[in-house]
Order: C-alpha cells, then structure tokens, then sequence
C-alpha cells in the first residue's frame, strides 16, 4: 500500500503532494513502482496537527480518490469521519482506512456496513494530541489484541461483515519505542486472530532513533526507508495481508528477497 498524504502538515511528507494534481501524479508514481493499492489522507495524524474542517477534508482527498480510481487504482481512503468515508465511497474508493476503527466518528460503522467495503480497523487510544500519555500497557500485545477484538465486536453488531475486517497494530499511535518493537516481535499474535492484519511502520520516528545516541535527535523521516523495508519485510515473511509504505521501490526490493529465499527453500 502506497501512501499519497494530500495534507500541508503529514511528519514525513507533508505538502509536497497537496495539490491535487501533485497527489494524483505522485500515486501514478507509486503504481508504476508497484504498489497494489493506494491509501489517500486528508488529515495528518502527527502530534499536535490541527484537524482539519470536514469540508477541507473532502476538498483535499476526493478530487484524488476519483482520478486514481478512474484511471483504475484499488484506493482506500484514510479518513477518521464517516462523512468523507461515504463520499469517497461513492467517487470510487475501494476500501476505508480508519486509523480510530471507527472510534472517532460515531457514524463510520454504518458507512462501511452499508457499503460493504473493507475496512482498516487501526488499534487507537485517542487523538493526536496527548496520544503519547496513553501509551501505558501492562502487556503491549494483549492489550492491543483485545481492544481491536472489541472494536471488531462492536463493528461487527453494527453490521459490518466480520470478514471486511483487516486489523492494524498502529504503530507509533500512542506507542513508545519499546511497544513498536514488542509489537513487530510478537506479530505472529495478532495474525493468528483470523483477519488479515496491515502493518505500517513507514519512516516512523522509532526506526529514525535507530543507531542515534541516546539524546540525539532521531534521523530525519526521508532517511528511514531502509529501516522500513526491514520491519515490512518482516511483517510480511510473518504473514501479513499488506505494509503501508511511503516508499515503494525500497519495500518491494525488500519483498522480492524474501520470496526468493522461500522459493530457494
Ligand atoms: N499511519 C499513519 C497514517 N495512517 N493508517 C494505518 N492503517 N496504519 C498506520 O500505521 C497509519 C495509517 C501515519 O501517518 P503518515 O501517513 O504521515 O505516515
């Protein structure tokens, strides 16, 4: 999954796609390298974002949604409100991406029941701001597992069909360093609960404290991609269903290693 962020403010990319023709040439890009669907945001989820309005929102991710699906990408949308989930539905999104699963927006889970679509359900504790004072846990792994199984519980009273249900660790969402990679160590436990399972790790700042010293700033968010192909390529050789990546090329190269060892078997 390629990332295409229409928003001035994202922590690794922002606004160098947000204009509307930017976005839709840079997710022709990312298909051309490869990647099999793309996941376009409006909203930056970097701590202390400002939201946008709903109306900015839609303005941002729709015109984009409905060029790449016309020119026949599979695109999900990746929206917290139920309002752009249902009108990027309808422009030709393939799937929504809810990095609250549904928690944000009271309305989301009828949007996706309705329309039948996938759905990203992202384990969350809350929004941006003051996200990082959540990130207490006895068991990292336990504790995400059952609060995403409650979110599956919910959605799936609320009618949506158990098996549109792809989970997602959120990495980095009120997550600290040692939580991430407890969570990527211990994979294999949220992959055994049955739904395919999104991992996105891209050019987040616990691989860009990777090799610093202690106190120094992490490396800059471009100069993670290498570290990302590495967690991605271990989230795959696990099993999971599909990796969230800003840089395409680097992840792919990555997969192909791993598929030609299994195939030297
Ligand atoms: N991370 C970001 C945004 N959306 N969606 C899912 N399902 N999983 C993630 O880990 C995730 C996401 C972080 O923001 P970015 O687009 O600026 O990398």
């Amino acid at each position: 999954m390629g990332v295409v962020n229409v928003t001035p403010d994202s922590f690794s990319d922002g606004g160098q796609w947000f204009e509307p023709e930017a976005a839709v040439a840079h997710g022709h890009e990312l298909l051309a390298q490869g990647a099999d669907v793309l996941d376009v945001g409006g909203e930056s989820t970097r701590p202390g974002a400002q939201r946008p309005s709903v109306e900015e929102e839609l303005r941002r991710v729709l015109p984009v949604v409905q060029a790449l699906a016309r020119d026949g990408a599979v695109v999900s949308v990746d929206t917290m409100r139920a309002q752009v989930a249902a009108a990027a539905l309808e422009a030709g999104a393939a799937l929504v991406n809810d990095v609250s699963g549904g928690l944000a927006d009271d309305g989301m889970a009828a949007v996706v029941a309705d329309a039948g679509a996938p759905f990203v359900v992202m384990h969350w504790r809350g929004h941006s701001a003051g996200m990082q004072s959540r990130a207490v846990y006895g068991d990292v792994v336990g504790e995400v597992r059952d609060e995403l199984l409650a979110r599956v519980e919910a959605l799936t009273a609320r009618g949506v069909r158990d098996d549109r249900l792809v989970l997602d660790p959120g990495f980095g969402f009120a997550k600290l360093a040692s939580h991430n990679w407890t969570l990527l160590a211990r994979l294999d436990e949220l992959l055994g609960l049955g739904h395919p399972v999104l991992v996105g790790t891209s050019r987040k700042t616990f691989l860009g404290r990777l090799g610093v010293p202690e106190g120094d700033p992490p490396r800059e968010p471009l100069d993670r991609d290498v570290a990302t192909a590495a967690t991605s390529m271990h989230a795959a050789r696990l099993g999971a269903w599909g990796v969230r990546v800003h840089h395409v090329p680097s992840t792919l190269d990555a997969m192909r290693i791993a598929r030609a060892i299994e195939e030297a078997r």
